[in-house]
């Protein structure tokens, strides 16, 4: 058991500055940016600056400082890209994990998706 983090994944690049990134949002622990394949107008990816695979992982072993600091730079990316209910239309958050997830880069991110209407949750099946 344990979860396995892979440095080779495309985030850990991401953070590394090997490849680039279109930033919305840096702060001390987390790191925020454009999806590349963007499903909406507004599409940001939030991630964690530590090794954690999955938000579960991330919930059970990171810091309170890591914790404080993911949460809020989720709900600064929010308010910056405008789809916060508070001046906006909303917008839906995703954290994909694991083979049921269909998680294709294995570095916790929460997807921020907004702009138009999402339609249902899930499709039926
Ligand atoms: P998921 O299925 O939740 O693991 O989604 C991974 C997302 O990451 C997917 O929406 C596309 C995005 N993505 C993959 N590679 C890159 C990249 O190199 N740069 C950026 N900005 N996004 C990427």
């Amino acid at each position: 058991m344990g979860y396995v983090y892979d440095d080779q994944n495309i985030f850990a690049k991401i953070l590394r500055g090997e490849i680039p990134n279109d930033t919305v949002l840096e702060t001390e622990h987390s790191l925020a940016f454009r999806d590349i394949n963007p499903q909406a107008p507004t599409h940001v990816l939030v991630i964690p600056k530590g090794r954690y695979v999955t938000f579960d992982h991330f919930a059970a072993e990171a810091s309170d400082a890591e914790l404080l600091d993911y949460v809020r730079a989720v709900g600064e990316v929010c308010r910056i890209t405008a789809v916060s209910p508070d001046g906006g239309d909303g917008y839906r958050m995703i954290a994909n994990a694991g083979a049921h997830g269909v998680q294709e880069v294995p570095h916790l991110h929460v997807h921020v998706l907004g702009g138009r209407v999402l339609g249902r949750m899930l499709p039926l099946r």
